[in-house]
């Protein structure tokens, strides 16, 4: 029986979504886990204009987000954004038509010709680019798994699992479906465990950095490679964003890495699933693995001279805090993390 839209939302509790870790938590009485759970719908890709673009998303009320609102009149704008088309790590359209390639040439700016000399062409299609992605499954190196479970598929075209973003296509994501990323939350208490006044807990700081796309703050994740391991993810982006990595020789780069691998063996998963990114759209979406690596005598990562990197423009310790207004659903992963610790949030 071929699963439709609402089975498929049916069977995914997201609002009671919880982790082992939470319900063992909960089931012990503790309450310090579980704050940050897979959200039941989504607010950053709704409802405003798109990321670095003049697209304006479709208007999607709150009670219109779910598949399962029936909606004849909606009607989505289509946009995938020019600068990921072709790209190494997008992936190509699909069904597209008037899409005249001129194979095994300079196509313009896009060089066709293949190293390995003349590729078949069947039905127009080159058979090396023939785009069958396995949805649900580890795709060659692409994962295109969800940590939500299984999400629906629409005319062949993945659909978001948690629901309309007033966009149709991929936006500014390479990835149709899930986009892979991995959040590094570095932390370490502030001056010796400083008390706020007002909760009478220890303050805790975390790595930020502020994006250079949007300006603004968040923390320092990124996206895992084809084939790279989550665990190997971690410290890279935060190296590269935090630490400037990329300035650095090989030589020093290999030596970063290995000074970071002590802290970033001992982390705490606090976050997997969905993400309500502003470049999420009906057919692509982000999806992270957030860990917490805590730094409690301030020795090693604390004392780090942070640098700005690659996407980031600026980095800095903040403190936590409710009052932070972070990209995405960074907030809610650092509401766990004070939790967890017993901190001022
Ligand atoms: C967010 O986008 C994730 O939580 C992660 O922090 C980030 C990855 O995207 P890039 O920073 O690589 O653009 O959804």
């Amino acid at each position: 029986m071929a699963l439709s839209i609402c089975h498929v939302q049916r069977f995914l509790p997201y609002c009671l979504r919880r982790s082992w870790i939470d319900i063992l938590g909960l089931g012990l009485g503790l309450k310090f886990f579980g704050s940050c759970t897979m959200p039941s719908i989504h607010t950053k890709c709704r409802n405003s204009s798109y990321p670095r673009s003049s697209v304006q998303r479709f208007p999607v009320p709150d009670e219109k987000v779910s598949w399962c609102a029936s909606w004849p009149d909606y009607k989505p704008v289509s946009y995938t954004s020019p600068d990921i088309l072709d790209k190494p790590f997008a992936d190509p359209e699909i069904g597209v038509r008037n899409f005249e390639p001129k194979w095994h040439h300079l196509d313009g700016e896009v060089d066709r010709r293949s190293h390995v000399g003349t590729y078949p062409i069947q039905n127009g299609i080159p058979l090396v680019r023939n785009f069958e992605p396995k949805w649900h499954h580890l795709d060659g190196e692409v994962d295109r798994r969800s940590h939500v479970g299984t999400y629906p598929i629409q005319n062949g075209i993945p659909l978001n699992p948690v629901g309309r973003t007033g966009v149709k296509g991929r936006g500014l994501l390479g990835r149709w479906g899930p986009n892979h990323a991995a959040d590094p939350i570095v932390t370490r208490w502030k001056d010796g465990k400083a008390i706020q006044m007002d909760t009478q807990r220890p303050i805790l700081q975390f790595v930020a950095i502020q994006r250079r796309d949007s300006e603004e703050w968040a923390i320092p994740g990124g996206m895992i490679d084809p084939g790279e391991k989550v665990t190997a993810t971690l410290p890279r982006e935060f190296a590269e964003e935090a630490l400037n990595s990329e300035s650095l020789t090989e030589k020093q780069q290999v030596e970063l890495l290995a000074m970071l691998k002590d802290l970033f063996s001992k982390g705490l998963e606090v976050y997997h699933g969905y993400v309500d990114d502003p470049r999420n759209t009906d057919n692509a979406w982000m999806e992270t693995v957030a860990y917490n690596f805590h730094d409690e005598d301030g020795t090693s990562v604390g004392r780090l001279s942070l640098q700005a990197g690659s996407d980031a423009r600026s980095v800095q310790w903040m403190d936590l805090s409710s009052h932070l207004a972070l990209y995405a659903s960074h907030s809610c992963f650092l509401e766990t993390v004070a939790r967890m610790h017993g901190a001022h949030w």
